[in-house]
Order: structure tokens, then sequence, then C-alpha cells
């Protein structure tokens, strides 16, 4: 990939996608090709195939998902796995069509079993039934590290999946609703500073365990990927990660910290805890020579200036 190459961020708005432009541009990549919701719906096939005919990008970072927290997931199941089905579909079908020399797939770690052996490695895929409350969202998922294997197969395309572990940093979606924990633990444990508020409510036990990678660190994985190595050299797909995880709890009281918090928590158990424990196995990420920077706490720092910024 050449700093003159063309290259389509999809879904260049979100967590991920604006991560990537932010490398990308840092990088001095400067033909860089991306299209909003309003002006490209990416569930729409034929507009994704007069959209590759048209830009003809040669490098593809497929960023663009129907992403949500435990309980977005969990509730519009249906949007879930039609969505990121469809849009993942039309975007790898027109790549191999208009020849795209290379494309990178970005999933999820919640591909794995729920009740895989941890730190989760990468040939524990389809090795036991999935975590329910996500099942839609990995099945989709599932189906694009298959296809991109797929293609690479029949046709000889280029076509890498990456499988980064949750995250976290600047634009996510702070909706209470819809967002992952750390924005809405940022959001709620920010509100109950501003109000007195003398307690917070975590959903579930709070004992669950998670991995977080800043954002910016997982678009520097990508980068390093893309320009370095081939789908082959990957294998079926590799894990992005840190290899280092915390509990819900712990994770709390971290932000409580950044943010200046002095209350406690209050756990609500009618909320699902989702799966235990999300750990990857980074050693294959390690092998190629690519290591997270940022620290968790300066991180989450970061990410509370960033909703501040949003206020
Ligand atoms: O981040 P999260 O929604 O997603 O929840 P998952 C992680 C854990 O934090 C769960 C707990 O045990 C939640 O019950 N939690 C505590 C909270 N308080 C809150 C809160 O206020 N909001 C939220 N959202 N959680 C998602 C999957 O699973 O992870 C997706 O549903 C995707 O498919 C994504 O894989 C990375 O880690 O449980």
């Amino acid at each position: 990939m050449l700093t003159s190459s063309k290259i389509y961020v999809a879904g260049h708005r979100g967590l991920v996608g604006s991560a990537l432009l932010r490398r990308l541009q840092h990088g001095g990549f400067g033909n860089i090709v991306s299209r909003t919701h309003a002006e490209l719906d990416l569930t729409d096939q034929r507009a994704v195939e007069t959209f590759f005919q048209t830009e003809q990008p040669e490098y593809v970072f497929l960023a663009a998902a129907k992403v949500g927290g435990i309980h977005a997931n969990n509730t519009y199941r249906a949007d879930f796995i039609y969505q990121n089905l469809a849009m993942q579909c039309n975007i790898i079908h027109a790549a191999y069509r208009h020849g795209v020399k290379k494309l990178l797939f970005l999933g999820s770690s919640c591909i794995y079993p729920k009740h895989a052996p941890q730190p989760m490695k990468e040939d524990y895929l389809l090795s036991g039934k999935l975590e329910p409350t996500n099942e839609p969202y990995a099945i989709a998922k599932i189906a694009g590290i298959k296809m991109c294997g797929a293609y690479n197969t029949q046709y000889g395309c280029n076509f890498m999946s990456v499988m980064p572990t949750n995250l976290y940093g600047p634009n996510d979606n702070y909706d209470l609703q819809t967002s992952h924990v750390i924005p809405a633990l940022i959001r709620k444990i920010h509100q109950a500073k501003q109000t007195s508020n003398d307690t917070v409510t975590i959903w579930g036990s709070g004992k669950p365990r998670r991995e977080f990678l800043y954002s910016d660190d997982l678009a520097d994985a990508c980068l390093f990927l893309m320009t370095r190595y081939t789908a082959a050299d990957v294998g079926e797909f590799i894990n992005i990660g840190i290899g280092q995880d915390n509990s819900i709890r712990e994770i709390a009281t971290l932000i409580a910290e950044v943010v200046g918090y002095p209350g406690r928590f209050v756990y609500d158990s009618s909320k699902p805890d989702g799966t235990p424990q999300k750990l990857l196995d980074i050693s294959q990420l390690d092998r190629l020579g690519w290591k997270a920077t940022t620290g968790f706490k300066d991180g989450l720092a970061k990410a509370y200036k960033d909703f501040q910024t949003k206020l």
C-alpha cells in the first residue's frame, strides 16, 4: 500500500473508522475515499456496486458495522444480523468484482465460544456455543471471516480478517441504552459527580472480565498488518488485543479515578453479564512484531476528554 494508493475506509465516522482515518492521514496516505450513511447505504447492493465501479478503490478497510453494547445486541437481534451480513456481503463481493488489491475485514472477539478457554487462540473459532446475547452479531462476523477466506481460496483475493478485542476511544457512542460499558460508565459516573449522587448503577454483577484496546492502537495494528502482510501470512484471521483484562468492577473504579468521583457502585442483577471473560491470545500478533502503546488509564483519560467535548 503506497501513500498515493486509493483507499476506501467504510464506516469512517465510527469509533474504528475514525481512528483508521486519523492513522492513515498521520501516515501520509492522501488518497482516501469515504461516504457517509446518507451518501451511500451499504446494505444496498446496487449502490455499493456503483460506488466501487465509480471510485475503483485499490485498498479497503471494512470498518462499517451495526455495533452496540450487550443490551443493543440482545434487543435489536434482527438488525444486527441483517445489517452486518448485508454490508459485509456487498462490500466483499464488490471488492472482488472490482479487483481490490487488499481488503481488511474487522470482526470482534464475540466470535469465540462463550466458555472458550482463556486466553482465546484463533483456532478456538467454532469450537463451542456462542454467548446468546450477541449471537446474531457474532454469526454475521463469523460469516465475514469465512467469506473472506472463501474469496481468497476460490478467486485468489487478498482479504485479511482481524479480530479486535473490546474497544474504546474518541467518537464512541455514549447513549446509555445502546453503548458499550466504557462510554456508558464514563457518562454515568460523570453525571453522578455533577449531581453529587453518591451511587452509580452498574449492570450485572461487575464480575465479568473484559480486555480493552484503545481505538488508535487498533488502527495502528490494522495499518501495520495491511502494509506489511498478506492474508496468507496471517492465516484465517488474527487477534488484536493487549493480552490483559480487568473485571467490570475494576474498570468502573479506574473510570471513577479518572473522573474524580468519590461515590460507590451498586449492581443491577436484572441486567445480563454476558460472556464471563473475553481475553485474547495475542501471541500471533506478537510474533509479527506489533504491540499496543496506550496504557489503560491514559486511554480512559483521553476517552473522558472526548466525552467532555460532546457535552
Ligand atoms: O460493553 P458491553 O455492553 O459488551 O458490556 P460485551 C460488558 C459488560 O459490562 C457486561 C457490563 O457484563 C455488562 O453487563 N456493564 C455494566 C455494562 N454496566 C454497564 C452499562 O452501563 N452499559 C453496558 N453496555 N454494559 C458486546 C457484544 O458484549 O461486546 C458485542 O454484545 C461486541 O457483540 C462487543 O462483541 C465488543 O463485552 O458484553
